[in-house]
């Protein structure tokens, strides 16, 4: 049975198309620096806002209408929306998905119910994904819902609640990778605080960094490959995230000996709620060997919360991308759309304009990325805005054979340093432009 007859499978029709259900510039197969676009954008679709986002906020109850939800917490609802999920996967062409546990199946009255809930939809997800050649890009668990969560998982000042904590990872771990996730996802959703009275944010990180060294520890001994992935935001619903951007996730990994086993996760919301864009916390990631995969988003940059919009900004995509391909694409990660409907778009067929866009855009986004990278005009010129450094005493300096004493040496003997060169901002911004 389909729950959306009236759409076809997205189909590529070109730039020139006027058909709003069709992709004028993701064609799956076309081959961009080597590789088809479908591989280097590994895209994903989200089950949390795209299956259970009702279009609430904290004004109003939830505006979507969706015939298949009967808005109960029974199993069969719950079986019921995998069959939608997966002919939405499908009629996208989108090749994976991520769950949090529980947004899949519903919290039962102890942990035991709730984990036979969890196997029962997990077998269900495992036969759609076995019939439509859909896979799991990665799972995670919900650990910030639940009021038991109220100050944090692992980060909380009850003990039995990390332990809780640590049984749900335990079990969403497994699931994962029989599902064959290619990643597994921790966003620390309430591991931070709202008032340092009250917190000793020292032990707090301590426990963070015991729980992370148990779940790679339990991923070794069931034999779990792909990494796992910390995703970094600053705030919401927290006052103060541990995790706040990249740069703070890194700092915290090395500390605590993690770095082999993590990446990251970025989201562009979390990104400029940071005080960051996107291509810096790409670009940071990436230079630290650090760069997992993306949560593709955007913000309202007049609204200081995590709007989750769909990305449809070339500008936007376009840096994504180039940020990407320079630090050697997605390897396990993917674009996966972390993003909502409007509350005003409560039809389902918005649920397939917002995806195509989303998907249209950062295959824009890589077309764009790959043409500037192709004449190199930018590449080119911020090489030779470092070339001192190549020869004479910038390379001596790299190479760690001067130190203070030669280095004032060098400058009384010459006197004053060679003149600077223009930064020529507005150009290259110009010239940016040239590709869009
Ligand atoms: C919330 C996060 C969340 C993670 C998964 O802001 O983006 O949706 O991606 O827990
Ligand atoms: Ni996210
Ligand atoms: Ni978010």
């Amino acid at each position: 049975m389909s729950y959306f007859p009236e759409i076809q499978t997205i189909q590529y029709d070109g730039p020139q198309s006027r058909n709003p259900l069709a992709f004028r510039w993701y064609n799956p197969s076309e081959l961009i620096e080597g590789k088809s676009m479908k591989e280097h954008l590994r895209f994903s679709i989200v089950y949390w806002h795209t299956m259970r986002g009702t279009g609430s906020d904290p004004f109003g109850p939830g505006t979507a209408i969706r015939p298949w939800d009967d808005g109960s917490n029974s199993l069969e609802n719950a079986l019921r929306r995998v069959e939608v999920a997966f002919e939405i996967f499908q009629k996208l062409d989108a090749p994976y998905y991520a769950f949090h546990d529980r947004d899949v199946s519903p919290e039962g009255g102890s942990l035991r119910e709730t984990n036979a809930n969890f196997d029962r939809i997990s077998s269900s997800l495992k036969e759609h994904q076995d019939k439509t050649g859909v896979k799991l890009l990665w799972g995670t668990a919900n650990m910030f819902s639940h009021p038991r969560f109220m100050h944090g998982a692992a980060t909380t000042c009850n003990a039995d609640v990390f332990a809780f904590a640590a049984a749900q990872v335990k079990k969403c771990l497994e699931v994962t990778q029989m599902l064959g996730g290619e990643n597994y996802v921790f966003w620390g959703g309430r591991e931070g605080y709202q008032c340092l009275y009250n917190t000793d944010m020292k032990r707090e990180l301590d426990h963070l960094a015991k729980f992370f060294h148990m779940a790679v520890d339990y991923a070794k001994k069931i034999g779990f490959q792909g990494p796992f992935l910390i995703e970094p935001k600053p705030k919401e619903p927290t006052k103060h995230q541990y995790d706040s951007d990249a740069a703070a996730c890194l700092n915290f990994l090395r500390s605590y000996d993690l770095m082999p086993y993590f990446k990251l996760n970025l989201e562009t919301n979390h990104a400029t709620l940071a005080g960051h864009t996107m291509m810096h916390e790409l670009d940071y990631a990436g230079m630290q060997g650090a760069l997992g995969s993306i949560d593709a988003n955007t913000g309202d940059l007049l609204l200081g919360w995590d709007t989750d919009q769909f990305p449809t900004d070339y500008y936007l995509t376009a840096q994504c991308m180039l940020a990407i391909l320079k630090h050697g694409g997605l390897k396990t990660g993917g674009v996966n759309f972390d993003a909502k409907v409007r509350r005003e778009s409560f039809e389902p067929i918005d649920l397939f304009h917002a995806h195509v866009g989303g998907m249209d855009a950062f295959a824009r986004g890589l077309r764009i990325a790959a043409d500037i990278r192709r004449e190199g005009v930018i590449d080119q010129f911020v090489k030779s805005r470092y070339r001192s450094w190549d020869s004479g005493i910038g390379a001596e300096i790299e190479a760690g054979k001067q130190n203070f004493e030669s280095l004032e040496a060098y400058m009384l003997e010459k006197g004053e340093a060679n003149a600077n060169e223009s930064g020529r901002q507005e150009m290259l911004e110009n010239i940016f432009n040239r590709y869009i």
